[in-house]
This record gives C-alpha cells, structure tokens and sequence, in this order.
C-alpha cells in the first residue's frame, strides 16, 4: 500500500453505489414474462393472508393466556378487536371456485357441506366477540376462558375443512 495514501477497504464507486442503492426507493419488477396470478389464486392469496393476520394476533392471547408472555390487558383488547374483525371477513373469503388456482390448505368438503362451514364461521364470530368482552374485563381468567372457547372453534373447522399435514 502506497505510504501516503489513506487505507480504504471498499473502493469509493462501490460505496457511493451502495449509498445511491439505499437511498433509491424500493423497485417492484414484474417481467413482461411472468403470468399474473389468476382471479381464483388472489382469492386464495387473499384467504391465506386473512389467516395470517388472525394468527398473528390470536398467538399472542393464547401465549398470555397459557402465561408464555406477560398479561398486558390494553394489547389482548387491541388483539381481540382484530381477530373479531378478521372473523367477520373470513366468510367471504371462500367464495365458489376458490377451491382451486393455487396451493390451498382449504378441502373440498367446504363448498360440499357450506351450511355447516358456515355454521362454524359463524360459531368463530361469536367466540371472538365473546372474547373482545372478555379482554375489556381486564381480567385474565375471562381472557384464558373466552381464549380457549375460540381455540376450539379454530379447531373443529380445522379439523373438518383443513388439510391434516398440521
Ligand atoms: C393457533 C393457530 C390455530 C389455532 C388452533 C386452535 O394459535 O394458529 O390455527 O390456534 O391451533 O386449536
């Protein structure tokens, strides 16, 4: 290395990239080639998502609940008040023929039996605005009971009208 130069151990085009890089709002790029995503396979990406976001916030009552995190009475409310209106979507989310287009845990016997899906969507919703109620008494022990009773309901859905890899 030259005596008088300044060690440096990235050369400066690459760092001033990099800064250019990070500072570049995010690029979304879709090829001319890439086919978009059928009606029936956004519907089924749309129904995942639901999920996904009544996992994300049902884990945390049930963690609370089975004393795996700390008891925080304002969180279990603002968590209870999505799972409530993330069951109020969910029957809609399973509209005739998305029962194909995509990957789907979703069986066949939905669209086969709907009166009684619907009759365990409907059960979902009112364990979940039972357990809204129960999180505004800021009482744990109606959070664990009010939590367990909507378990069950995920639960026999599931066990009826989900694959069984789970
Ligand atoms: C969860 C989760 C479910 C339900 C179900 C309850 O946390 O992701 O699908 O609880 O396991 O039985």
């Amino acid at each position: 290395m030259h005596p008088n130069r300044p060690s440096r151990s990235r050369p400066l085009l690459l760092t001033l990239l990099g800064l250019a890089a990070a500072a570049a709002p995010p690029v979304c790029v879709v090829t001319a080639h890439e086919p978009a995503a059928s009606p029936a396979e956004q519907q089924i990406r749309y129904r995942m998502a639901l999920y996904t976001v009544m996992a994300g916030n049902a884990g945390p009552i049930f963690a609370m609940s089975d004393g795996k995190l700390p008891y925080d009475a304002a969180a279990a409310v603002k968590r209870a008040e999505r799972v409530s209106f993330i069951a109020g979507i969910l029957p809609e989310a399973f509209p005739v023929g998305s029962n194909v287009g995509a990957d789907t845990e979703a069986l066949p016997d939905i669209w086969k039996n709907r009166a009684d899906f619907d009759r365990l969507m409907k059960n979902l919703g009112d364990k979940a605005a039972a357990l809204v109620t129960a999180a505004r008494t800021n009482d744990l022990k109606q959070l664990q009971a009010a939590s367990g009773a909507l378990a069950k309901t995920c639960k026999a859905c599931h066990d009826k009208y989900r694959k069984k890899e789970h």
